[in-house]
């Protein structure tokens, strides 16, 4: 059985694009491997959220990871920061990381913008972290999405970066996952932007704990065009905004985009949007429904969390005592 690690940063609430490009597809991937579900709080600290934030998103995402239909008894779902192989594989690797492979990442410089120099240290190494969450759990596959391709090439790249210095082939290489059902879903207000947390617009994303009164409000103020709903996405190639609403009801109701557009083939956008309201909610309430339970008795969450940081460390640390010897530190 292959074994598959993704996680999800605990930066802010949780959208619709976490939902539809990373966790629905991760729930259908529980009987095919054996997963780790992480909440990456290491990659998070680079944003510096406030600790009040960070242990609150934290608990949101493992309630969300739970309610949307995660399994504990079949899944490890865990923090990144109460496994230190991480950290400690992080720096192994590191020392076998060119500056040039990471200079050439791009999310380090969307993100960094134009205050390269004032970016911490942690968001230029992030795709190190990312290859050493993967790599301490010799993960054979890894779900990614467009944005995380580099990272993973990078991943593989130091791997084999590992196996070459010494002569041994102790890493496989991860393989991309990518995933038919995963959906690119776009900002509400700009379809040529991807749904964030980090948006400043709370107009731009649906959020996991937005209440159907608070949906149906956002779908109806979401950016479209005058024109109705035509046939076919090929002749709405120029209307991004409406593209990212069918596509979102498409992937709701898993039918394919161009399915969607027949059914609303001349439809009105009022119209179209009130039956897109009606099946996110549809979708998502009881997921809202079932996180509010969950995050009510934040002492279970917590235990949750705790069963698969052990689950986690177990595997870690056997993995690191094999890597430490292929280094030749001495085992004291
Ligand atoms: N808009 C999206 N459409 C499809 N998939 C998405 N993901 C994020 N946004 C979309 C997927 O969610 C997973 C976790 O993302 P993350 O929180 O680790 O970081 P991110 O990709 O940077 O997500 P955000 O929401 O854009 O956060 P910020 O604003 O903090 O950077 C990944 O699998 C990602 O592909």
């Amino acid at each position: 059985m292959g074994r598959i690690f993704s996680g999800i940063q605990p930066t802010g609430d949780l959208h619709l694009g976490n939902y539809l490009g990373a966790i629905r597809n991760w729930v259908k991937l529980q009987d095919q491997y054996k997963n780790l579900f992480c909440l990456v709080d290491l990659h998070a600290l680079t944003t510096l959220p406030n600790p009040q934030d960070m242990t609150k998103w934290t608990r949101e995402v493992a309630a969300a990871y739970i309610a949307a239909g995660i399994d504990s008894a079949k899944s490890i779902i865990f923090s990144q920061s109460a496994v230190p192989a991480h950290s400690e594989l992080a720096w192994i690797l590191s020392c076998l990381t060119p500056l040039g492979w990471l200079n050439r990442m791009t999310q380090f410089k969307e993100k960094a913008g134009k205050h390269r120099e004032k970016a911490n240290l942690g968001l230029y190494a992030y795709p190190v972290l990312m290859a050493a969450d993967i790599l301490i759990y010799r993960a054979t596959h890894v779900p990614v999405g467009e944005d995380q391709k580099q990272h993973l090439e990078l991943a593989r790249d130091i791997a084999g970066a590992f196996n070459r210095q010494y002569g041994k082939d102790y890493f496989e290489l991860p393989e991309p996952l990518i995933l038919k059902t995963a959906a690119r879903v776009m900002s509400l207000r700009d379809g040529t932007s991807k749904m964030s947390k980090s948006d400043p617009s709370d107009y731009s994303r649906l959020h996991f704990m937005d209440d159907p009164d608070t949906i149906a409000l956002k779908i109806r103020k979401a950016k479209t065009d005058p024109d109705p709903i035509t046939g076919t996405p090929q002749t709405m190639e120029n209307r991004p905004e409406a593209l990212n609403l069918l596509g979102i009801y498409a992937a709701l109701s898993d039918i394919t985009l161009e399915e969607a557009c027949r059914i609303f083939e001349g439809a009105s956008f009022s119209a179209f949007k009130k039956s897109l309201a009606d099946q996110i909610i549809s979708i998502m309430d009881p997921i809202r429904q079932e996180m509010l339970a969950l995050l009510k008795d934040p002492g279970n969450l917590d235990r949750i969390l705790q069963k698969g940081a052990e689950e986690a460390n177990t595997l870690a640390s056997q993995h690191l005592r094999e890597i430490k010897e292929i280094i030749g530190f001495l085992r004291t």
